[in-house]
């Protein structure tokens, strides 16, 4: 499985003894889940693809709840468990450490930081893995300098870096002899599909993988990073296996589980769903004259009961105080959460957009919005601008 992002912030239903939201939970529970399935078919390696934290320092608590609930259940089982780095909790600095470095300790543990190759028998079956951890662009920039000996400009880097990872990749696959040749990585591949979220996975600029990087004899390729599960061309597969849980509302209509691998089945791998708490959102706009509080009543299901609610209402202006607000409350209440988002629909130029925190853009839109007409307007600006200049030192 990968991107499980324990340590994730929601600034809601925290609990005051730990001072951990219930959604950090479900996602930590989903993890534990994916440790008690592995238990229960009698797993012999456990993979986590990068992003187990969402970031590289997180607190404790998370660290004891994965040691009680995923690293010494699989330990008590025998079960080995390998800890890839991805873009989240992968440090920038080489000799810096991170929370996933914590898990070194016990004896059926792997952590990998480093592009790595291990062989395991499963099944009867030799099962060769490369493994490709998340390298921050600057890390690729190092591996190339060292290699190249010059320094060298992004753009090149980029290429330079994918040359180098591919001839990597490729002698390490020449390399092995196994039954069965694996790949796992935490990368976007070129033409991987995204959800649009507020907080994309993956960044402009970062360092991605190109479908030549891939040897095409390769049995399989599972990656994490992307949080949308897909599978991306034929020879080889390449697996995303998707978040966890739903990180972000962009996944709210995705399913979400981890991959098995099982040398001996007639598919070497298949997805299995993990559960998942419903996320609902509800968008809608209001005209004037129209019953406001029934038509937003309506818009919310009957069965809220510990689902996640969010709804973005568009109101022609001056509509917000004839809504009943109590009754729409009432109507969300048993939601495990929910948050409602009020737009004021033909004042769209002053909306959400051109959010702005600048006093002197704030002051010019005050004034232009409520006193445009005003036969002082411009003395009106500039006296404001000179007080706040004087404040504002
Ligand atoms: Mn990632």
């Amino acid at each position: 499985m990968g991107d499980i992002h324990e340590g994730i912030n929601f600034g809601f239903n925290i609990d005051a003894e730990t001072g951990i939201s219930k959604r950090a939970l479900d996602i930590h529970n989903n993890f534990a889940y994916s440790a008690k399935y592995a238990i229960k078919n009698n797993a012999r390696l456990f993979i986590v693809l990068g992003d187990m934290f969402d970031r590289t320092h997180v607190s404790p608590t998370f660290r004891e709840l994965i040691r009680r609930d995923v690293i010494e259940p699989l330990e008590k089982e025998g079960i080995e468990v390998w800890i890839l780095a991805g873009n989240h909790d992968q440090p920038h600095g080489e000799k810096k450490g991170t929370s996933i470095d914590d898990f070194r300790g016990y004896k059926n543990v792997k952590v990998f930081r480093k592009p790595s190759v291990e062989e395991v028998e499963i099944e009867g079956k030799r099962l060769g893995f490369i493994i490709v951890p998340y390298l921050h662009p600057e890390q690729i920039a190092r591996l190339v300098r060292e290699r190249e000996g010059t320094e060298i400009g992004r753009e090149q880097m980029f290429l330079l870096g994918q040359k180098l990872l591919r001839q990597w990749i490729s002698n390490r696959y020449d390399e092995l002899s196994s039954d069965y040749k694996i790949m796992l990585g935490h990368y976007y591949l070129e033409g991987a599909k995204l959800r649009e979220t507020s907080s994309p996975e993956v960044l402009p600029g970062e360092f991605s993988f190109t479908r030549d990087m891939i040897p095409q004899d390769l049995d399989l390729v599972v990656f994490g990073h992307v949080h949308l599960h897909q599978v991306i061309g034929v020879s080889p597969e390449l697996v995303y296996t998707g978040a966890i849980e739903r990180i972000d509302w962009g996944e709210r209509e995705d399913k979400k589980g981890f991959v098995e691998i099982t040398p001996l089945a007639k598919e070497l791998w298949r997805f299995t769903e993990a559960p998942v708490r419903d996320m609902v959102k509800i968008s809608l706009e209001i005209k004037a004259g129209e019953d406001a509080t029934k038509k937003i009543l309506d818009a919310i299901p009957d069965e809220v009961e510990e689902k996640m609610l969010r709804l973005e209402i568009g109101l022609d202006e001056g509509m917000r105080e004839l809504i009943s607000e109590s009754r729409i409350t009432e109507k969300l209440k048993g939601a495990f959460h929910y948050d409602v988002r009020w737009k004021e629909l033909g004042t769209q130029k002053l909306g959400y957009m051109e959010f702005t925190m600048n006093p002197y853009q704030l002051l010019r839109t005050f004034l232009k919005t409520n006193y445009k007409e005003h036969p002082k307007y411009e003395q009106i600006l500039k006296e404001g601008e000179g007080v706040l200049s004087e404040v504002l030192g």
